[in-house]
């Protein structure tokens, strides 16, 4: 019932537009200002929200505050961006990498300085320690807020402060992180300060519902941003349960649920009272998640239905990314030329020399969440009878849309069955979350339980048979990823069933 929208502003598209240009104008691709606004009215006349993508770190390079504080002297823009004196030969302020590969900056000689970018180098950061710059960040917020929409999902937003001086980043935590600089930003000095501004100055006004993209930031530092008595954020995206232990999206690994299934209830049992959680196992950034648990897509309904179960029977609220209620897959780009983000491209020429380089990117693309949503078995899955600008996904055939809708036992029903339920029974959303404590290695088993009602959830995180665990609840079997009756004391793999007393 509630509706994000990744960024649609005007936008050059060297990152998928969050390199935005106009923060008050829609990207041509997209259409205009009135089907923007039709789109909100639309949206509300169903009773559902729409949040927008606030990216408000960085702006892209050919926005007009960074192309006059590039060129004209007495630019009012000026301290808008991060500007610095390099060290002299060529080299830049300090050591920072950008997280799409290559150093953090870069060097205008019509200024005769470098400037920041964390991400792309089209993608420039704003100097948040300019109150002028802030001053005119909310403007934009409100200017959206006023037009209706309901809230925003804040983009990079514990980037915003940096470090005073911005000194050089620790080779080992560089090393550990894939990039330099990271322990000057991750959690900056006044992020803080800057978060109750913007609530004060602009969310605070509207009512309008925030969730700040947070990596990096764990459990406790998001209790201090998402506390009910902090006016800060309502909720954060924190991705600590997106990779295993130990690994990182570009490493081609088998991604195994049980570490995601106990930082999960980590976060269920200690984030407490006055915070509230996010559930998501897939966005715009991550290869799809059925594909991480099982390459082969032997059990992928399985598990497409598992994670389904898992995610509407949490505390928190759930963020479905388009695509994962059909069960959607990697798509087998078969090479560099067919992949168009940013992020992959430049981590592909880095590696170059390397060997293998291909592999290490597709592993972990985010283009594998981007492709064309498969709407229907027809050309190009539905989605475009033109040209798409990114390779349709070959399993359109038996994954899509339309299909799904037919087939009772789909996992789009699936979907739909688990979040009517969620919203009839508040125990599933409300209720305390208990854990089956003595379940054997490889189960998730918890309750919820509220006001006299309580649900128990069995889950098997494996791909091969686990003992079930006897709790003693004689409930009414509600859901099952299984249709056939299990035989015996075991569950299947990736068994996910759902039960009420
Ligand atoms: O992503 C921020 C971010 O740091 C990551 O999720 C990123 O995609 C990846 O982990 C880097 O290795 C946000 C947006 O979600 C992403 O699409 C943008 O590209 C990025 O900010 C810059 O605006």
């Amino acid at each position: 019932d509630a509706i994000w929208c990744s960024p649609v502003y005007d936008s050059p598209n060297d990152d998928n537009g969050y390199d935005i240009r106009d923060y008050r104008k829609i990207m041509r691709e997209f259409g205009t200002m009135e089907d923007f606004d039709r789109l909100l009215s639309e949206v509300h006349a169903r009773n559902m929200r729409l949040i927008m993508d606030l990216v408000i770190n960085h702006s892209s390079d050919e926005h007009e505050w960074f192309r006059s504080s590039a060129t004209d002297p007495d630019s009012p823009y000026r301290d808008f961006y991060i500007w610095r004196k390099g060290k002299g030969d060529g080299i830049p302020p300090n050591n920072w990498d950008s997280i799409f590969s290559g150093p953090a900056w870069n060097y205008y000689p019509e200024r005769g300085e470098w400037a920041m970018h964390l991400f792309s180098s089209k993608q420039m950061d704003f100097n948040w320690d300019n109150e002028a710059v802030r001053k005119e960040l909310f403007q934009i917020a409100n200017w959206w807020l006023e037009k209706g929409i309901d809230g925003f999902r804040l983009d990079v937003i514990s980037f915003i402060s940096k470090k005073e001086g911005l000194p050089d980043g620790n080779a080992v935590i560089g090393s550990l992180m894939g990039f330099k600089g990271c322990e000057h930003y991750f959690y900056g000095p006044h992020l803080h300060q800057y978060l109750r501004e913007l609530r004060e100055h602009s969310f605070g006004k509207f009512d309008a519902f925030t969730v700040g993209e947070c990596q990096g930031t764990g459990l406790q530092m998001s209790r201090l941003m998402t506390g009910d008595d902090r006016g800060e954020l309502d909720v954060v995206f924190s991705f600590d349960h997106m990779d295993n232990p130990g690994k990182q999206r570009f490493q081609d690994y088998r991604f195994d649920l049980r570490p995601m299934a106990k930082n999960l209830m980590e976060w269920q049992l200690e984030y407490g009272n006055h915070c509230w959680p996010t559930v998501f196992f897939e966005n715009h950034d991550h290869p799809r998640m059925v594909s991480k648990i099982d390459p082969d897509g032997a059990y992928r309904c399985e598990i497409a239905k598992l994670l389904a179960m898992l995610q509407m029977t949490l505390k928190g609220t759930p963020f479905i990314y388009q695509g994962q209620e059909l069960g959607m897959t990697n798509t087998p780009f078969a090479s560099i030329d067919e992949l168009r983000d940013v992020e992959s491209v430049n981590l592909y020429h880095k590696l170059m020399d390397e060997g293998e380089a291909f592999r290490t990117v597709l592993s972990g693309s985010r283009d594998h969440a981007r492709t064309p949503m498969q709407w229907s078995g027809e050309k190009n899955a539905g989605f475009s009878e033109g040209t798409p600008w990114i390779r349709v996904n070959p399993d359109y055939f038996k994954i899509n849309a339309a299909d799904e809708e037919n087939a009772i036992d789909s996992v789009l029903h699936f979907y739909r069955s688990l979040i009517a339920l969620r919203k009839e029974n508040p125990a599933l959303v409300y209720g305390d979350v208990i854990p089956v404590t003595a379940s054997p290695k490889g189960l998730l088993c918890y309750f919820r339980r509220m006001d006299g009602q309580r649900f128990y959830v069995e889950l098997n995180l494996t791909g091969k048979t686990v003992q079930h665990v006897n709790t003693g609840m004689r409930g009414t079997l509600l859901y099952s990823n299984y249709t056939t009756r299990r035989e015996g004391a075991v569950m299947r793999p990736y068994e996910a069933n759902l039960y009420q007393d």
